[in-house]
């Protein structure tokens, strides 16, 4: 799958107004770029954080993240594209920001994050592909410049993620779930990062009560039918892609509370 390189994320934000980064309200410190923040003080532009997919945690958690982050001097606001929770606000906001007519906005921001999903919103209609999985189809390869209303356009981007960035994230959301070589790291960090939040989340999503993240990876492949035809083990990895795929449709479910 296509990432955007950062050197087309500069050049794209050199030539916006307005920079909008989102980003996953589920777990903002995972889905926030501080690389893209540098290159977007350097060149002096506005940036927006928007925290979207709201419909996913409580209101007072989306409450908690928006006064912690405005308190670190972020412009911050919190949406659902696909509810349509705080759209037509956003729309608002954005236009109160532009410094002139016409203005770009350039919605930048980890894979999955819900890009797409937020320019579809503002428009009211369709016409940036959207979907679930990282690498599956209607996923965003190119750059694509979209009208919203007069005078106002804005850029749809693939997502980025840092190179060397932490565990699960750069693999996760990094390609598609098939195409990850061994995925059982990545998977482990995201069972553990799961359990910590919210311990019913895998008893919740596979009615399994267990704690270690490799025995879950076990039983979950046993549970399924999943075994190497050679030797009869539980096939791990294929448990390991099931779990990556239920955290993008959020069928694991959890999310990380506001400090
Ligand atoms: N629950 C929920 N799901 C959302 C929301 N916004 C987007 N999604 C879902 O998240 C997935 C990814 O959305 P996209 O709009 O394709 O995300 P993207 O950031 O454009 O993805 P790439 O272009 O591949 O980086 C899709 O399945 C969307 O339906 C939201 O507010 N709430
Ligand atoms: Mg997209």
């Amino acid at each position: 799958m296509i990432l955007a390189s950062w050197r087309t994320i500069a050049r794209l934000v050199k030539n916006s107004d307005i920079v909008v980064e989102v980003v996953d309200i589920r777990d903002p410190h995972s889905t926030m770029s501080k690389k893209l923040e540098k290159i977007v003080y350097a060149l002096d532009k506005t940036l927006l954080i928007v925290l979207n997919k709201c419909d996913l945690v409580p209101r007072s958690v989306a409450e908690g993240w928006k006064s912690y982050l405005e308190g670190l001097g972020y412009k911050v606001m919190y949406i659902s594209a696909t509810s349509r929770l705080g759209t037509r606000m956003l729309r608002g906001w954005i236009k109160s920001m532009a410094p002139y007519k016409p203005f770009i906005v350039v919605v930048v921001g980890y894979p999955k994050t819900g890009k797409s999903s937020i320019i579809n919103a503002l428009r009211g209609r369709r016409g940036a592909p959207t979907s679930p999985i990282p690498g599956s189809p209607g996923y965003t390869r190119g750059v694509q410049i979209l009208k919203v209303e007069n005078d106002f356009y804005m850029i749809d981007t693939p997502g980025i993620i840092p190179v060397d960035g932490p565990l699960p994230e750069a693999i996760i959301r990094g390609r598609a779930p098939e195409e990850i070589k061994d995925p059982v790291p990545a998977a482990v960090a995201l069972i553990e990062r799961a359990l910590k939040y919210n311990p019913k989340a895998i008893a919740d999503a596979y009615g399994i009560e267990e704690k270690d993240p490799y025995k879950i990876l076990e039983l979950l492949a046993l549970k399924r039918g999943w075994r190497y035809k050679t030797t009869g083990e539980p096939l791990i990895e294929e448990s390991a892609r099931t779990i990556i795929r239920d955290y993008h449709t959020a069928k694991l479910y959890f999310y990380v509370p506001p400090p």
